[in-house]
């Protein structure tokens, strides 16, 4: 038996399993994606795989109640945390009316769930991260007690959103958790070429916040360093970056092709990290996972998957008359 980490942190045997089932409802969402991808059923992909260790630590750490997200394309196991659906996601791949985040309107990635507080980005990257910083200020003044949470890629990190938005929330001591989820790569940049500093929490210092590196693969040690920065949010005394630190296990989108640009070899070693692989050994390591109890979470995750594949594949797409419609101001009653 290896140690029981999740005990000594005060989770439960039910809520690590509700991370790990988490995380392989992303995974297996996002392979369905794929599978449909290259089927020609949908448009486009941009995925998840990898990150989701860091995506649903985060997301359990925060108040699923009350507080606000601002994710970034691939935060599959961000928004199903907060309550988005597969079906929800696959009503966005398909590009169906029905499509909670924008009624088919935007590409897949982009989501937006008003019901479940999880605010709607634009394709520019990093624009999430003032508008993070906005609500979080809004909060303070109505006294509201939230957080606002927000993600971005650490090329994002370079963009002058992040910079602006870092520097304000430190000025004001806004409740904002800024999380970089550090892959490695921004498209076919590696790293070493994206930063002049050692580290994305390195930044934190120069905007009055603390800063901290995590391993991304880990979903407790992300949950961790998110719960304190929460609380330190909670308290008022200010915001927190998180860097995460994994790595991206399929090409930057279904429109790229990375073995131009990594090698074979790398991508390989990376996925003996896999965190879906290491958590589930920790799991059963610990006893809280069995074989029999791992086909049932399997089967069932990949009924519901088969099921909001079906469901948007036959839902109706938008009329045509529609497409103005959440772009003029309407009458009243219209909507
Ligand atoms: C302002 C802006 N510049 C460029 C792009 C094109 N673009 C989309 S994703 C991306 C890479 C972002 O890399 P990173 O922030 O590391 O996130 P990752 O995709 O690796 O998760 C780029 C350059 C964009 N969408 N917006
Ligand atoms: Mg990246």
């Amino acid at each position: 038996m290896v140690e029981n980490r999740h005990k000594a942190m005060g989770l439960t045997d039910e809520t690590v399993l509700e991370i790990y089932e988490n995380m392989l409802m992303s995974r297996r969402v996002d392979e369905r994606m794929w599978l449909l991808n290259r089927s020609g059923k949908i448009p486009f992909v941009i995925s998840c795989q990898g990150q989701e260790a860091a995506q649903a630590g985060a997301a359990f750490a925060l108040d699923r109640n009350k507080d606000y997200v601002l994710p970034y394309y691939r935060d599959v196991g961000v928004v199903l945390a907060f309550g988005m659906t597969p079906r929800d996601l696959m009503l966005s791949g398909f590009a169906k009316a029905e499509d909670p985040s924008s009624g088919g309107r935007q590409m897949p990635g982009h989501f937006g769930q008003k019901k479940n507080r999880i605010v709607t980005g634009s394709s520019p990257v990093t624009t999430q991260v003032p508008h993070a910083v906005g609500i979080a200020l809004a909060g303070k003044m109505q006294g509201e007690d939230l957080v606002t949470f927000v993600t971005f890629g650490e090329g994002s990190s370079n963009q002058g959103d992040f910079h602006e938005g870092a520097n304000f929330a430190g000025v004001h001591k806004l409740p904002v958790i800024f999380m970089c989820e550090n892959n490695k790569y921004a498209i076919s940049v590696p790293i070493e070429k994206q930063l002049g500093c050692a580290k994305v929490s390195d930044r934190a210092i120069g905007y009055g916040m603390p800063g901290f590196t995590v391993d991304g693969n880990d979903p407790l040690e992300v949950y961790q360093a998110v719960k304190e920065a929460a609380d330190r949010a909670r308290r008022g005394e200010g915001p927190t970056l998180i860097e995460t630190v994994s790595y991206r296990l399929t090409a930057h989108s279904s429109d790229d092709d990375d073995r131009t640009y990594r090698a074979p070899d790398e991508v390989a070693d990376a996925k003996t990290k896999d965190p879906i692989i290491t958590f589930g050994a920790y799991l059963k390591e610990t006893g809280v996972l069995t074989d029999e109890l791992e086909e049932q979470i399997n089967k069932k995750i990949m009924q519901i998957v088969n099921e909001a594949t079906d469901y948007a594949e036959n839902a109706p797409y938008a009329e045509p008359e529609s497409a103005l419609r959440y772009v003029y101001a309407e009458q009243e009653g219209e909507f």
